[in-house]
Parts: structure tokens; sequence; C-alpha cells
């Protein structure tokens, strides 16, 4: 299977989220993907496809508000890196407001998610990645990898938070679409509900999004991810969310699997992406799923065993000791 991956990709080091009350060390750090890199053979630099995909998801204000928000924080005398502080939660209305401050509370949901001026950048390789992961299977490999860190999947249409900032399988998904693909189904296997591909295309009946994670009754991101978020309008019964509670192991996790892969077959795909994230491994420091490293060949082969054209792209995992050979074992597995 070809992987993709660009060192550009690690610039981005963010000092340190607000975690659970308290400032602690950033834990999607470029240790994460320098060392899944270490543990795979053959990785390849992606292409440069430019921004048009990216264009298909995003909306232009929030993609210049990433580019310019680090200048604009250190022109306004802001330390550190950017990071929310005031949202506006009673309403959107159209206010053209330019102050940092007000752009970052409008363009994220959280304050784990800095922004600096290696972001961009960034996140932009990451996005490269997945597309070429994408041409691959376009160009007829049965199936394909991109390392993609930054993660993607919390990000929406116009803001950030989770640690994501362009949202990959979204982009993903939705250029198979313009490519030709008629109906594209996204499985998110990370511990976290991927609320921000959930968001994108929530009310479209084209791209079938299924996610397993932990109930956001007990995790991040609380908000999103219960089982009665369906899908609206022509997509309604297109969005499957089955949270698991925190301990489950991998029995419990390869059941919930099938009953998406199930949901997935009966809505008939020509491409699968999947949301990878090794974070339900049972040592991961923000989690609490307990699959051993075992584990994820076997989850990975009862997804290759349907047979779907698929792009693997990466999203959390941060025990970084271990995430090589959960990465490496899910792909053999695949
Ligand atoms: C990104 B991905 C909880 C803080 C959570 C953000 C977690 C983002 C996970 N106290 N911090 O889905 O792996
Ligand atoms: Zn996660």
């Amino acid at each position: 299977m070809r992987r993709f991956f660009s060192p550009r990709q690690l610039a981005h080091a963010p000092l340190q989220e607000l975690h659970n009350g308290g400032f602690t060390a950033y834990a999607e750090s470029p240790a994460r993907a320098e060392a899944m890199a270490a543990a795979l053979d053959g990785l390849e630099l992606p292409a440069d496809q430019g921004e048009a995909a990216i264009r298909r998801v995003h909306a232009p204000a929030y993609l210049d508000f990433l580019k310019t928000a680090p200048a604009k924080w250190a022109e306004a005398g802001r330390p550190g890196d950017v990071m929310g502080y005031v949202w506006p939660i009673v309403g959107r209305r159209p206010l053209r407001l330019s102050r940092i401050d007000a752009l970052v509370g409008q363009y994220s949901f959280d304050a784990s998610t800095p922004l600096t001026a290696d972001t961009w950048d960034a996140a932009y390789w990451s996005t490269q990645s997945a597309l070429s992961a994408l041409a691959a299977v376009q160009g007829g490999d049965r199936a394909a990898f991109a390392l993609c860190r930054p993660p993607g999947h919390h990000a929406g249409a116009d803001y950030l938070g989770g640690y994501c900032y362009l949202n990959t399988a979204a982009i993903t998904a939705q250029a198979a679409r313009d490519g030709g693909a008629g109906r594209v189904a996204v499985l998110d296997i990370d511990y976290h509900h991927g609320n921000g591909t959930q968001d994108i295309f929530y009310d479209r009946g084209d791209v079938f999004y299924a996610s397993l994670h932990a109930d956001p009754a007990t995790d991040y991101p609380f908000y999103w991810g219960h089982a009665d978020e369906q899908g609206a309008g022509a997509g309604l019964g297109a969005n499957l969310n089955l949270p698991l509670p925190q301990g489950t192991t991998l029995n419990g996790f390869r059941a919930a699997q099938t009953t998406a892969l199930d949901a997935i077959a009966a809505f008939g795909p020509d491409l699968l992406v999947v949301s990878f994230g090794a974070d339900t491994w049972e040592g991961d420091p923000i989690s609490h799923l307990k699959l051993k490293t075992e584990d994820y060949s076997i989850l990975a082969a009862d997804i290759a065993a349907r047979g779907w054209p698929t792009v693997i792209l990466m999203e959390g995992g941060y025990a970084v000791e271990a995430l090589g050979r959960n990465v490496a074992g899910f792909l053999a597995g695949f």
C-alpha cells in the first residue's frame, strides 16, 4: 500500500494547550509524526495539488483567518500562540469584526487548538498527503494511506478545534465526489467523535458518515457524537453515531465497527475514507478505550474484507512510543 507524508507537516508545534483547566504540553506533537514515519517504510512525498480541493470544503474567510491570524496576534502584542478565549455562543450575527481576539473566537470551538506561524503550511501539506493517497486509489490502487498530521476530523467548514484546522477526511471525500465517485462513505474509528466531518456532510445524502467513539456524555467533544444525530434533510439517515463506554475492548469495538460497515454496505459506496486514530489504544494518555496493538490488524482486515476502494487517513493517537507499531499493525492487517 502506498503511503504519503511530507516533512513540512512537522513544523507545526504549539507550545501548550488548555487541558482540563490547566496548561499542559501540546499532545499533538511533531514527535507523533516522527514516530509513525520511523515505523513505516516507503513513505512518499505528496504532490502539490494546490488549494482547489480545500476550497471545496472550507469557507474562504476561514482560510484567510488561518493564514493571517498569527501575524495579527503578534501585532496585537499577544504572547504565545493564537488561542481563543471569547466565543459567540449567543449567535453568529454577521458582524464584521477585525480584532484578532474576536476572529479567533468566531473561527474556533475550543482552547486546545493553538494556531502558530507554521500551522497553515503543515495543515496544507497534511491535506496534500490525503489527496495524493486519494489519487493513488483513483488510479486503481486497492487502498492507500496518508500520514495526516495535524489531524482533521474536528475541523468544520469555518472553524478549528480538537487539534484540527483543515478537515482532511472531508476534503478527500469531496474530492472523490468531484472526481466522479457517486457515493462516498467516511468510517471514523478515532477515539473521538469527528464532529467537523459530521457537520460538513450533515444535510447531504451523497456522503455517509459513520463514527465509533467514546460516548460524548463522558468524553470530548461533548456536544456532538450522540446516537440521535442521524443527519438532516437529504442527509437524514446518512449519519451514524455509535458511542462506546469507556473501557471498551476489542469485542465491543469490533461489533460496533461491523454495525457501521453493514450500514455503509447498505448505502453502497464507490469509495471509503477511513479516519483512523490509534488513540483507542489501552495506553493512550488522553483516552479510555482498551484496544491492544494486535487488535488493529483484526479491525483493519474486517474493513478490507468489504472490498471497497479505501483511503486511510491518520487522525489521533498520543502514546508516541506505541504509535508506530499500532499504525503499522493496522496497515499490515488491511
Ligand atoms: C483530537 B483527535 C479533554 C481535552 C481534549 C482535545 C482532544 C482532541 C482529540 N479534556 N483535548 O480526535 O484525536
Ligand atoms: Zn482522537
